[in-house]
């Protein structure tokens, strides 16, 4: 087999150093426009990396693109090409060979075992599921007051068919010692500089052995995109988006809880009620991010529409929440006043986006639309967001402004 290299060297790096800073060495993208989030600051190029359409450059240094809100209405899947990509560390891989690719799997097993991707193929029949993938800093830039960290709109955020061999096979494999207590993944990217902390993440032992959470290497019926973790990823169906390892090469059963950076400084949440603290303030405890919060969107119109007054307005938009599924989404043209229900689409599976639609009629004039879902597990989305010091989980009720004329 021949080995894949990200080709990209080409790709001019001029205009996107004049746009948005200098062009990751290598990495280089293009920015042909400007797209504009709807916050203040929110003017970002529109990038074009290999195996992607253009997409919404956050930073070039590691390459973090965010999908145009408008990809969500095109369908339910978010495709390969306009997925989001997201890398903490700079080293992103270029040079992959798949035939030398290695998983090692150690730690607190019985055999320690080293798979190659035909191996892992082979330890267990494909297994498919439709999930959402989603960061925990989406819609970051929404927060008031703003608090550091990326400035993102709602395309932090995509859903996929994910197609891969349980990781419990995996561990079932090298065979877990009793006293397991979590296992943690580690991927191919690396830090810039020494002293960066590696990027690695941990699940319990019973979460990583629920037989949902998947290792895999096929999205929407292809190979996974380079910069979402070819050849091989961590799928945590329902978890925030810092647990899915991307180019995992690594899976290690500890005895004790891994205590680096990126489990106990960073992606901890408040651990209350609403996970929130007083603006400004830092919380007493905190836990580590976990579970989506239900969230819906309109994707049919958008902030600052003009629509026909006094005709019949189809809405459509998706909702998920952390695996519960979608039991009922309402809508309000009133700023909230007064809703109605919606009808719900087909299910693709309780991690999925699920689809809704409605039909309002508006009055001339400007008009407050709000989306509203909830969970099969009674949860639903607040009126004002609660905040937290990093900008994590946000799940408000979304309002869009329209205008009837
Ligand atoms: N190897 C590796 N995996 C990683 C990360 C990373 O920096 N390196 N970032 C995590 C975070 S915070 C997110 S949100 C997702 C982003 O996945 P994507 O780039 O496929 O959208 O990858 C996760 N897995
Ligand atoms: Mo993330």
């Amino acid at each position: 087999m021949i080995s894949r290299r990200l080709m990209l060297k080409t790709a001019g790096s001029a205009a996107l150093g004049a746009a948005g800073g200098l062009a990751f060495s290598g990495l280089a993208a293009r920015a042909a426009e400007i797209a504009t989030l709807p916050f203040a600051n929110g003017e970002r190029p529109l990038v074009k990396y290999p195996g992607k359409r253009a997409l919404i450059g956050q930073t070039a240094r590691p390459p973090q693109l965010e999908t145009p809100f408008s990809v969500f209405n095109e369908g339910l899947i978010t495709p390969n090409d306009a997925f989001f990509v997201r890398y903490h560390l700079s080293d992103v891989p270029l040079d992959i060979d798949p035939a030398a690719y290695r998983i090692e799997v150690k730690g607190l097993v019985d055999k320690p075992v080293s798979l190659s991707l035909d191996a892992l193929k082979s330890l267990h029949d494909p297994v498919e599921m439709v999930a959402v993938h989603q960061c925990s800093g989406n819609s970051r830039g929404f927060f008031e007051p703003r608090m550091g960290g990326g400035q993102l709109g709602n395309g932090a955020m995509g859903n996929a068919r994910w197609k891969g061999v349980p990781l419990k096979a995996v561990l079932d494999k090298a065979g877990v010692k009793p006293g397991a207590v979590q296992v943690s993944f580690g991927g191919l990217d690396g830090p810039p500089l020494a002293e960066t902390p590696d990027f690695a993440k941990a699940l319990d032992i019973d979460h990583a052995r629920d037989g949902e959470v998947m290792i895999a290497y096929a999205m929407n019926g292809e190979d996974l995109p380079w910069l979402n973790g070819f050849p091989v990823r961590l799928v945590v169906p329902g978890w925030y988006g810092t647990y899915w390892v991307k180019h995992l090469n690594e899976i290690t059963v500890l005895d004790k809880p891994l205590d680096n950076f990126w489990m106990k400084t960073a992606y901890r949440i408040p651990d209350n009620d609403c996970a929130c603290t007083e603006p400004g303030k830092p919380a007493e405890k905190t836990v580590p991010i976990n579970r989506f919060k239900v969230r819906s969107f309109i994707t049919s119109v958008m902030e600052g529409d003009k629509v026909q007054a006094e005709a019949a307005l189809k809405l459509r938009g998706i909702a998920f929440d952390g695996g519960s599924g979608i039991k009922e989404v309402a809508v309000s043209s009133d700023g909230g006043k007064t809703w109605q229900p919606t009808a719900l689409g087909e299910d693709l599976g309780k991690y999925s986006f699920r689809e809704w639609t409605a039909t309002v009629k508006l009055a001339k004039g400007e008009h407050e639309l709000r989306v509203r879902a909830t969970s099969n597990e009674g949860k639903t989305q607040p009126e004002k967001q609660p905040w937290n010091p990093s900008g994590y989980m946000r799940n408000v009720i979304e309002t869009t402004r329209v205008v009837a004329a």
